[in-house]
């Protein structure tokens, strides 16, 4: 091989090949990644620069367009020039950034020195910058001794030096220090002989914050116009470096995106669907429908789509709320930057970098700096492990993987394996149908009446015109739903009274029986108790065979297991087409050719649907290799259970944030509202660290394990305490440790616990 050709293979310096692929006619195509590194710039600032002309200077210095991005800036106190500290590919792309906005700047790579504390300094003493020239005589050992020298001497007097620049290309040794002024530096160098050049005191810059959509409290950064300079968009991204990557396009992942995009960040999705939507795209079964009045289900950050979108019903079925997602995505142009039909099958973090390498089942690679994992805290299906599964010579089903096509179901005999909201929403929808329907219950659910309806246009007007009171509403209660709960215990009623409320609740839509009820219904076992009793005598009003009608009647406490809301669920076991098999009293031996063996008897099926639901929470994430510091798996990590803090960071993992995450108050909560919150968080830390030059953030491991304990102490406090027996704590998942995976404070609980870290500055964490 000639040293030429050598050279081409090794690529352009400090550039690494990660792939090579063989194209068409044996054209080698070579893939490099690309290291960042940081490069100093001492920019003269023009006397006649105002306050506005500053501000533009820091915020071009932010542009992530070339990779180029802002870490620090120090402006000095006379105003004649600033320190600028970037993270970049090359001293080029700075220059580049900075000439396209008539700035002519002095830029250094550099190797940075010290601690990361570049806070302000401490009272009584001010930052001043050291500009130690470097002398055409030293070689490299002997600027590293003046160095050493330098950062010896000023310690020894009693200056703190927080920050050095090593800069290389002949550039001079450039010190951050805090002292008293600048004349006790320059004294104190000169007298050791250093002979330091320009010493001048300086402020720490930071940028203006970016706004954030529905920012909650009264200390969030004021709207301003947006810092990030816009990226042309108009065509799909094919880079191989981004900075941030989300998995999932459902409405998680959609919600990311567009935040991040808002916020001037090159953004890539990954989603497994064939089209957007996440559960909405794969729960195509007959009768999937959302349990949010739907107008409460969508997004809030366009006025557009509010006013555009007309919902249909008050609980809009599968193909409307997977209709609306597509809207939405088309309305905002986010398209172009997904990839569908692409799984994400490993995600790396690469601690020197600073990244996260993500790679695809479609041999895509990226990097990123933030991972956003979408995931969707019920995606990951399961099947349940029934000896003879494969046997089976009819079709079989999971609700959540129904074929685009459809299934024929008419004038067959269909099994269905599953009472959750899954099981009860197909049972309901398919029991006309079918020409026998077997239901395979193991353990019976509380269900309350959906009471559904068309939406009217006189109804539409009047969400339109009250919405800002709707999203109030929703935004202080409970779970995020339009019911929030009668703060009245539920003792102090009398009998009747609480019969009355009961009553009352009962002929409410959505979860107003459960949202709405007295406000210690999770709380006190007591009140419960008259809760589900009330329940129970309705199934047996509803069902005529009163042994039919016991072994639906759950004894869990209501709300211990996810309500399913129903729609005309008891009567279908009244039709003759139907038959209930209880596996608690016999129990499900295996699938056969021909259908299920219990231990009482074969049930011939055409068709079994498995209702089985998700290995929930962890389950996506856990089936992604995710890698952290020191290769340390998101699967080991939570082989105990999962551990998080506040649900969307965890220790060791940094800048992975999960919008939905396990012990997240999502679960119980409204998706659309809940979803919205964690994505507003997630900005609003990322937003943190670039207005202040940091680019990592890790929850100390302090942090996440009382956050853990919050969680699973809140559950103790709760009825659930009584019934871990759900996929609440994991337990619907063979061989998953049980810890409780949903934070059953409540949703406006979980918002205040979030925005007070965030106005604290994130305490939990830590950010460099
Ligand atoms: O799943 P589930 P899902 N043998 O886990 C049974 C959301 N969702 O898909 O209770 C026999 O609730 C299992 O029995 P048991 C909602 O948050 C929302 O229904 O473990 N049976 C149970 O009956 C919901 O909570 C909407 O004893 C077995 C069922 O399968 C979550 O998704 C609609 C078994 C699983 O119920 C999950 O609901 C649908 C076995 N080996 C879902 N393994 C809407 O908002 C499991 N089961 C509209």
């Amino acid at each position: 091989m000639s040293a030429q050709s050598a050279a081409r293979q090794r690529g352009p310096e400090g550039v690494r090949p990660i792939r090579t692929l063989r194209g068409a006619a044996g054209a080698v195509l070579r893939r490099y990644e690309i290291a960042v590194s940081d490069y100093a710039a001492i920019v003269p600032l023009d006397p006649r620069l105002d306050g506005d002309g500053l501000r533009k200077l820091v915020r071009l210095a932010c542009l992530d367009l070339y990779r180029v991005s802002w870490r620090r800036a120090f402006l000095a106190t006379d105003g004649a020039r600033v320190l600028c500290w970037y993270v970049a590919p090359d001293a080029e792309a700075v220059r580049f950034v900075l000439r396209q906005q008539g700035v002519h700047a002095v830029v250094w790579p550099c190797e940075v020195q010290g601690p990361s504390d570049t806070g302000p300094a401490q009272s009584g003493r001010e930052l001043i910058v050291v500009e130690v020239a470097r002398e055409p005589a030293l070689d490299a050992a002997a600027m590293a001794s003046r160095h050493e020298a330098t950062v010896a001497t000023l310690g020894a007097a009693g200056h703190r030096v927080v920050r050095t620049f090593a800069t290389r290309a002949g550039g001079p040794l450039l010190c951050l220090v805090e002292a008293s002024d600048a004349v006790a530096v320059r004294v104190c160098l000169t007298g050791a002989g250093l002979a330091p050049g320009n010493v001048w005191g300086c402020t720490a810059l930071e940028p203006e914050a970016t706004p954030l959509f529905g920012a909650t409290d009264g200390n969030a950064p004021a709207a301003t116009a947006p810092p990030h300079p816009r990226v042309d968009r108009t065509a799909p991204d094919a880079s191989a470096e981004v900075d941030a990557v989300i998995i999932g396009a459902g409405l998680s992942g959609i919600c990311a995106l567009k935040r991040l995009l808002d916020m001037g960040l090159r953004v890539r999705l990954y989603e497994a669907g064939r089209d957007v939507g996440g559960v909405w795209h794969f729960n195509r079964y007959p009768g999937a429908r959302v349990d949010s009045e739907s107008y409460t289900y969508g997004f809030s950050f366009s006025a557009e789509i509010l006013a555009e979108w007309r919902w249909q019903e008050l609980f809009a079925g599968q193909p409307e709320v997977a209709g609306y997602l597509r809207f939405v995505v088309d309305q905002l142009d986010l398209r172009r930057h997904m990839r569908l039909s692409t799984r994400v099958a490993s995600a790396r973090r690469d601690a020197i970098a600073g990244c996260w390498t993500v790679e695809t089942d479609q041999g895509e690679r990226v990097t990123a700096r933030y991972l956003v994992a979408a995931t969707g805290v019920l995606s990951a299906t399961q099947l349940p492990d029934i000896p003879g599964r494969d046997d089976f010579a009819g079709e079989s089903y999971h609700t959540a993987r129904w074929p685009e096509a459809g299934v024929e179901l008419r004038d067959r005999r269909v099994g269905v394996i599953g009472t959750g909201a899954s099981g009860v929403q197909v049972i309901q929808t398919i029991a006309a149908d079918v020409r026998h329907l077997t239901v395979f219950q193991r353990t019976p659910t509380y269900c309350i009446p959906q009471r559904n309806r068309a939406l009217t246009d006189a109804d539409r007007d009047a969400i339109a015109r009250d919405w800002a009171s709707i999203l109030a509403t929703c935004q202080n209660s409970y779970s995020g739903f339009v019911h929030d709960f009668d703060p009245r215990p539920g003792l102090a009623a009398s009998a009747a009274d609480r019969e009355a409320k009961f009553a009352a609740l009962w002929e409410k839509p959505g979860f107003a029986f459960w949202f709405a009820n007295f406000g210690d219904l999770m709380m006190n076992a007591e009140v419960n108790a008259h809760a589900s009793d009330f329940l129970r005598r309705k199934i047996r009003e509803r069902v005529r065979d009163p042994e039919v009608a016991r072994t639906l009647m759950p004894d869990h406490p209501f709300g211990s297991k996810r309500v399913p809301l129903e729609n005309r669920y008891y009567e279908v076991f009244n039709r003759t087409n139907v038959r209930l098999v209880d596996l608690r009293a016999t129990p499900l031996v295996a699938l056969t050719r021909d259908g299920i063996r219990t231990t009482r008897e074969e049930h011939p099926l055409d068709v079994l649907i498995y209702a089985t639901g998700f290995d929930a929470g962890t389950g996506a994430l856990t089936r992604i290799d995710i890698r952290g510091d020191g290769g340390l798996s998101l699967a080991a990590k939570w082989r105990g259970g999962p551990s998080t803090y506040l649900g969307m960071l965890v220790s060791g993992f940094p800048n992975l944030f999960l919008v939905n995450g396990p012990q997240n108050a999502a679960a119980l909560c409204n998706a659309g509202r809940c979803i919205e919150q964690n994505v507003d968080w997630i900005a609003r830390c990322i937003d943190h660290l670039r207005t202040r030059g940091l680019t990592r953030v890790s929850p100390t491991a302090e942090a996440e394990a009382e956050w853990t304990r919050h969680v699973e102490e809140v559950a103790e406090a709760t009825v659930l305490r009584v019934n871990k027996d759900s996929w609440f704590f994991g337990a619907n998942t063979p061989g998953k440790a049980r810890r409780a995976s949903i934070y059953a404070a409540g949703a406006r609980e979980f918002r205040e616990q979030c925005d007070a870290a965030a106005r604290a500055g994130y305490p939990g964490c830590t950010m460099e």
